[in-house]
């Protein structure tokens, strides 16, 4: 089942490597064939290679559309080398067998990424190319097919095995789909301006494998949405600390997601626990907008992802590692910063450089039983002209704010999704609960845990604005807020008992805002 490579069919558009290879295979004899523009740089450097056009007999034609579509080349790829009458057509037409095939494509996605013309698109849609390698792919009995360069070096022993071509056919078929599901992606979204095509052409590429999944006895890897431009935590460096486990990197994203929010505000920072904030605190500077985020909840804030929009410092970073911290996200840091961060040997350290565009589409995945979820990433944004005064009193500008700040701190808080704040922090925030009396209580009293811990003589729900991710079905649940001392309310309305929701709200002297939209996280 050992092949010795006697001819190869080299046609590569990224030349990187092939000379070598190339000089290799001949000095074991291989004879080369090649296409116009990899025959000239193998002949530049003095090899001896054979044109495609000699072995079809007919030139290479239609700009280049039409090159290896020949007979001459698949029959010598898709043969049967031990079938009586495979081996009678090949001797009746001269076909040569090929056993090795080096192909890498045109650049489908590169031409996109830089913003090529639709023409300059179309044209760098190869079609030859994956012929060849479906071709080689399929006769994998005899034929070897390498599409990635970092296969160049098993070809140097002059043969492959089986086992070898099997592998190689499989990565040739993969990066095949890849290819085509490039280009449907782009017919899709950029061509048709489709939202929600009816094939949804998704390639992932493997990023990092992970030591295990949410479990342990689950395995786990990261998968890269390619031809995306994704600028998320697949795509930051990490600095140090141990490899990032399937956990980290979900709070790490959801700490990333939350302080995009705050990409363009004062320097504000956001400390996550199993998804969920537990702190978030925007401020003067960095290292008080930490101190703020933390007090909210020291206890849940140990073993935490804590994300800033801001570049590190020092005063923050020596701030950060009085405790233990599985993760810290933030756009870069300082030599101060990164000498502090160096002497925690297990913190992971992930700068992302700017943050991403909180407002960006795309879209969000789910699996459930027999396929996916897919909807539009949630970038709804608060406009002041989406906001509505609801009750009699207005709300005062701080309290807005606070509304505000509350609302979109929220909008990252699992369903149902309760948040205190207060001059620029989370004060209390209740996340995951079956119903919203549940989540203001629980706010409520983490907002009076944290008071007592830190001896603030009362809880910083006291003079407060609550954020409801979704309307408030009763008064109960408002009513809770208004126990905590809560004074202002942003919440979308809409429920069919709003008027029982504002006359309580009224009652209680509160400032309620409406958004008209909600932010059901699950
Ligand atoms: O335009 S094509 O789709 N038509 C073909 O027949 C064909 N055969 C090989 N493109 C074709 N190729 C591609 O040309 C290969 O996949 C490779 O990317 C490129 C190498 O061309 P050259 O050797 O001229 O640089």
């Amino acid at each position: 089942t050992d092949i010795a490579i006697r001819r190869a069919l080299l046609s590569v558009s990224d030349k990187t490597g092939v000379v070598d290879l190339a000089r290799i295979l001949a000095e074991r004899g291989v004879e080369l064939v090649s296409t116009g523009g990899t025959a000239k740089a193998l002949r530049e450097a003095g090899l001896s290679v054979k044109d495609v056009s000699d072995l079809t007999g007919f030139p290479e034609m239609m700009d280049g559309r039409v090159k290896t579509l020949h007979p001459m080349v698949h029959g010598g790829l898709l043969a049967v080398r031990d079938d009586a009458a495979h081996a009678a057509a090949m001797e009746e037409h001269g076909i040569g067998a090929i056993d090795l095939v080096v192909v890498n494509l045109y650049p489908f996605e590169a031409t996109v990424a830089k913003g090529a013309a639709r023409d300059e698109v179309i044209e760098n849609i190869d079609i030859g190319g994956p012929s060849m390698v479906r071709s080689a792919a399929k006769n994998h009995a005899y034929v070897a097919i390498v599409t990635d360069p970092a296969d160049y070096a098993l070809l140097e022993k002059g043969s492959t095995t089986l086992d070898e071509r099997r592998r190689l056919a499989a990565k040739a078929f993969a990066a095949t789909a890849a290819y085509d599901s490039a280009i449907a992606q782009w017919f899709a979204f950029a061509d048709q301006g489709e939202r929600f095509p009816a094939t949804l052409p998704l390639t992932l590429k493997r990023g990092q494998t992970l030591r295990y999944g949410e479990n342990p006895h689950q395995q786990g890897a990261f998968y890269a949405a390619a031809g995306t431009g994704a600028t998320g935590i697949g795509q930051a460096r990490q600095l140090q600390g141990k490899e990032l486990s399937y956990n980290n990197l979900n709070d790490a994203d959801a700490a990333l997601e939350l302080v995009a929010e705050f990409r363009d505000a004062a320097p504000s920072c956001v400390i996550v626990k199993h998804a969920n904030p537990c702190g978030v605190a925007t401020a003067d500077s960095l290292e008080a907008a930490y101190a703020e985020a933390f007090a909210c909840d020291t206890v849940s804030a140990f073993g935490g992802i804590i994300a800033v929009n801001r570049p590190l410092d020092g005063a923050t970073a020596r701030a950060i590692t009085q405790i233990f911290t599985e993760v810290v996200v933030a756009p870069d840091a300082d030599e101060e910063a990164l000498a502090l961060f160096a002497a925690k040997k297990n913190l992971r350290l992930l700068l992302t450089g700017a943050l991403p565009d909180p407002r960006r589409a795309g879209l969000t995945a789910k699996s459930i039983l027999g396929g996916w979820l897919v909807q539009d990433r949630d970038g709804g944004m608060l406009t002041d002209d989406m906001l509505k005064v609801v009750t009699k009193r207005q709300p005062t500008a701080q309290e807005l704010a606070d509304c505000r700040f509350a609302w979109t701190v929220a909008k990252h808080v699992k369903s149902n999704a309760i948040v205190y704040a207060k001059d620029g922090a989370t004060a209390g925030i209740g996340a995951g609960q079956m119903n919203r009396l549940e989540s203001a209580r629980i706010a409520a009293w983490k907002a009076k845990d944290a008071a007592d811990k830190a001896g603030w003589g009362q809880p910083r729900t006291i003079g407060s604005a609550v954020a409801s991710d979704a309307f408030f079905p009763f008064a109960d649940g408002l009513m809770a807020a208004v126990e905590a001392g809560a004074t202002a309310v942003i919440q979308p309305g809409g429920s069919i008992r709003d008027d029982e929701v504002i006359a309580a709200a009224d009652a209680a002297g509160l400032a309620m805002v409406f958004t008209g939209i909600r932010h059901f996280r699950h």
